[in-house]
């Protein structure tokens, strides 16, 4: 899907800014009609933005179900006889659209893109009105899964993953003109012929004539100037000596793909292209047929009272912080990322496993860590085949999202779901199939969980990389770092020894509080945060598989509250507000160091 974009056939505005907006506690405001007008009572809230932290009021921090948004906006006269819609980048879990009274969309799946035709009921020249229903509500059909409890407190939403479930339209909202004939869409694959660097391409159009126009595409580099042309809607530009897409050099180069009727412009679309490959061989992760090693963090979308409200601030700073410690890569732990966050990192040369929003598929990790216990995790009345379907959606909507950006290097299709039973192989065997199938370009893998070893696991054959999330010294031999070592060290090495794959260990540490300091590091303290760091580090220096290692976790960050969280998850080694933990100075050290 692309991204909106103003060229020479194309205008967007945005409708940032602040909305009307209301809970729905009862979940009246269908029934009364809410999207043709919002009741007495609405208050305002920005866009983009999480609406739990912004007003000082349980009632929406803890709310479930639908919340409605209404903001009135003009199309421009000039927009005459062109495509209007109104696009989201994001309405999480579950966003309804209605335009002047009138139902225009409804998308399910908090972290992708949607988008309304509205051409038929806005009128240019005159004011329209936008009203959108978001509910927060996760089923155990929904992906990520949950259920709604009703309690002696009210009605809570419940759910198996360690972030909050903060919610709301999280990303920028832009009504947008584009041709009636049209570029839908652009898919490129980068390749390396000898010197000579390849961008196969195909492009789709849509609406109506479309299918007559011509297709006309340009490569040109940084500097402007045009490097190969081609034309019609498939084919391979061949790029004499490329400079490549690299980790730290995030050079790209920029395809105009034009639509023409003879002469005439009908539409231009510009796609940022990194010319990279990437390649799983053996046990060795190739960049551009170079052993890349990660360094970095698993991540969360969550600042403090915008909760996972996209903000450019905040994302440029925590790039320069990744920056500043010598990370070259994280996970985008547990959901899609808003997309400005791969185009930047696109620009700045950091890599990017990129992850569905499916987390909590496991009942095993219940145990009272996080809240449920004794269901099992595949059957009728839980995860089951609609379940599965949303799963399938899901992993459809990352690919077609983030295919083209470089800096992707692998898809993660969940995290820690329950992987050692042949309920978990029947469910992932087709899902595994699918991603492969969308894009055969990126290897595919999902985060193991701690529960599934290399003799329990029964799903890692489907993948190309092992993704391992391991707690020796936190939740397992804690406070006891010798142990740990020897622990962590025998599992990999099994991993090793039963699959000829690379392994990245996508999430190690331990819960830090921030100032709590111990001369004989114990669990908690700034010091052993950075003690366990650095005898994981020594493990993953003596195994050869070993290909990477990504923190758990980049900074802290909210949660549901319970018993194992204080104020939240703190494995940062930055606290929420972005300062450092004692552990950074040892990453800082390591990082600046060849891997
Ligand atoms: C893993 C999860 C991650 C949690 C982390 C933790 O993948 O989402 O936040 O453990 O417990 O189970 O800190």
């Amino acid at each position: 899907m692309l991204a909106p974009k103003d060229t020479a056939t194309r205008e967007r505005r945005s409708l940032d800014g602040l909305w009307n907006f209301m809970l729905d506690p009862d979940g009246t405001g269908r029934r009364d009609r809410w999207y043709e007008q919002l009741p007495p009572g609405a208050v305002e809230m920005p866009v983009p933005s999480s609406y739990n932290d912004v007003l000082a009021d349980p009632a929406g921090r803890d709310h479930v179900g639908d919340v409605w948004y209404e903001t009135s906006f003009w199309i421009p006269p000039s927009w005459a006889g062109r495509r209007i819609a109104i696009r989201f980048g994001s309405a999480t879990h579950r966003g309804e659209v209605w335009v002047n009274g009138q139902p225009v969309a409804v998308h399910q799946g908090g972290y992708t893109p949607f988008e309304a035709d509205i051409t038929a009921v806005a009128t240019p020249g005159e004011e329209s009105r936008v009203t959108v229903a978001v509910s927060n509500v996760l089923t155990w059909q929904t992906i990520p899964p949950g259920y709604v409890e009703d309690t002696a407190g009210g009605r809570r939403q419940r759910y198996f993953h360690d972030f909050f479930n903060y919610a709301g339209l999280h990303r920028h909202v832009w009504l947008t003109a584009t041709p009636t004939a049209r570029v839908e869409d652009i898919t490129v694959r980068t390749g390396l012929d000898g010197a000579d660097g390849t961008v196969s391409y195909r492009v789709e159009v849509a609406g109506q004539g479309a299918a007559r126009l011509g297709t006309q595409l340009s490569l040109a580099d940084a500097s402007g100037d045009e490097v190969a042309r081609g034309s019609g809607p498939e084919g391979v530009l061949r790029v004499e000596s490329p400079r490549l897409w690299r980790p730290g050099d995030g050079y790209l180069y920029q395809l105009t793909v034009e639509l023409r009727d003879g002469s005439t412009l009908v539409d231009s679309y510009p796609l940022a292209v990194g010319v990279r490959t990437v390649e799983v061989n053996g046990a060795r992760f190739l960049i551009n047929g170079k052993p890349f090693y990660f360094r970095g963090f698993g991540r969360h979308e969550d600042i403090p009272i915008r909760g996972k409200g996209h903000d450019d601030v905040w994302m440029v700073h925590d790039f320069a912080l990744m920056e500043w410690v010598g990370a070259n890569s994280f996970r985008t732990s547990h959901y899609p990322y808003a997309e400005e966050v791969l185009d930047y990192a696109d620009r700045r040369g950091v890599v990017v496993i990129d992850e569905t929003p499916a987390v909590g598929l496991n009942m095993g990790l219940g145990g009272g860590i996080f809240g449920t216990q004794g269901l099992p995790t595949f059957s009728e009345a839980t995860v089951n085949a609609a379940t599965q379907e949303a799963h399938r959606q899901a992993i459809a909507e990352l690919i077609a999202r983030d295919k083209n950006h470089p800096c992707v290097v692998a898809w993660s299709i969940a995290n820690e779901p329950e992987s050692d039973t042949q309920a978990a192989r029947a469910y992932f065997e087709p899902l595994a199939a699918q991603a492969r199938a969308l894009d055969p370009t990126r290897p595919v893998g999902f985060a193991n969980v701690m529960l599934a070893p290399p003799d329990k696991d029964v799903i890692s054959d489907l993948f190309d990389v092992l993704l391992l999330n391991r707690y020796y010294g936190w939740y397992v031999d804690t406070g006891d770092l010798a142990a740990a070592e020897v622990h962590l060290e025998a599992e990999l090495r099994a991993w090793a020894a039963k699959h000829d794959k690379p392994i990245v260990m996508t999430e190690y540490g331990a819960d830090t509080l921030a100032g709590l300091h111990d001369v004989v590091p114990g669990p908690w303290s700034e010091e052993y945060q950075a003690a366990l760091l650095e005898m994981s580090h020594r493990v993953f220096d003596r195994v050869d598989a070993v290909v990477g290692e990504q923190i758990w976790h980049f900074a802290d960050f909210a949660t549901s509250s319970g018993i194992m969280r204080v104020g939240g998850n703190k494995k940062g080694v930055f606290t929420r507000d972005r300062q450092p933990k004692a552990a950074v100075a040892h990453l800082r050290q390591r990082w600046s160091q060849a891997p």
